[in-house]
C-alpha cells in the first residue's frame, strides 16, 4: 500500500516520439491510454517536455558529415545524434493530442541549451542545471515517484535514476513506457540498470491496485 504523497511523472509524451514523429518510438502511443488511466489515481501529475532550439548540438543535422545514431563528444560528453525533433514551438514537441493534460499541474521543459542535451526531467546530461522538477515535488512533500512515458531506454531511464539519486522511492512503470532500441537489448538493459539502482518495476494494474 502507498501512503506517502506520490507524484506521477509523464516523461516526453510528444507527437516526435509517436508513430509517424521525427523520433519514432515504436508503439509509442501505447503509453497514451496508461498515462490517461493513472493520472486520476494521484494527487500530483507532472510532465517532461523535450524543447530543443533548431540549433540544437543533439541534431546530426547540426553537424556536417554525421549520421544519424553515431556518438561524438560534445562539451566533454558522448552525444548521440539524432535526428531533429522537438523543436520548440513546432506541432512535434507538442503533447500528444490524446494525451489529457488538464491533469498535468506543471510542466518542466528540458534540453533547451543548445549545448546540452537533456535525457533526464531533473538535469541535464552534464547535471550544470536543474530543470527545478526536484524541488517542485519536494516542496510538495513527495516521497514516491512513479515514472512512465517515452522512450525506456533514455529519457525515461535517466529520469529514474536521477530520482533514486534524489532519494525518491521511485517506481519504473513497464507497460507505461517504450523504448527505441537503437541496439538489441537497449530496453532491457535500460529496466535492469534502473532495477540494479534500486528502482520498483511495476505493471499500471498493480500500481492501480496498490494507489486505490
Ligand atoms: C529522447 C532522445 C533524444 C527521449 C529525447 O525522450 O527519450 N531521446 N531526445
Ligand atoms: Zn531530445
Amino acid at each position: 500500500m502507498y501512503n506517502s504523497t506520490n507524484a506521477l511523472i509523464l516523461v516526453d509524451i510528444q507527437n516526435d516520439f509517436l508513430p509517424g514523429g521525427a523520433l519514432a518510438v515504436p508503439h509509442g502511443d501505447e503509453v497514451i491510454p496508461v498515462a490517461n488511466q493513472l493520472m486520476p489515481h494521484f494527487e500530483l501529475v507532472v510532465a517532461t517536455q523535450d524543447w530543443h532550439p533548431r540549433d540544437h548540438a543533439s541534431f546530426a543535422d547540426n553537424h556536417p558529415g554525421q549520421q544519424i545514431g553515431s556518438v561524438i563528444s560534445v562539451e566533454g560528453l558522448d552525444q548521440i545524434m539524432w535526428p531533429v525533433h522537438c523543436v520548440q514551438n513546432t506541432r512535434g514537441a507538442e503533447f500528444a493530442d490524446d494525451l489529457n493534460v488538464d491533469r498535468v499541474s506543471y510542466i518542466f521543459k528540458k534540453g533547451t541549451d543548445p549545448r546540452y542535451d537533456s535525457y533526464s526531467g531533473f538535469f541535464d546530461n552534464g547535471h550544470h542545471t536543474a530543470t527545478g522538477l526536484g524541488d517542485f515535488v519536494k516542496q510538495r512533500h513527495v516521497q514516491r515517484v512513479f515514472v512512465l512515458g517515452l522512450a525506456t531506454d533514455y529519457c525515461v531511464k535517466f529520469t529514474v535514476l536521477d530520482a533514486l539519486q534524489l532519494g525518491f522511492e521511485t517506481v519504473f512503470i513497464d507497460d507505461g513506457c517504450r523504448g527505441v532500441n537503437l541496439n538489441d537489448g537497449d530496453v532491457a538493459n535500460a529496466i535492469e540498470t534502473m532495477r540494479q539502482q534500486g528502482a520498483d518495476v511495476r505493471q499500471s494494474a498493480q500500481v492501480l491496485q496498490e494507489t486505490k
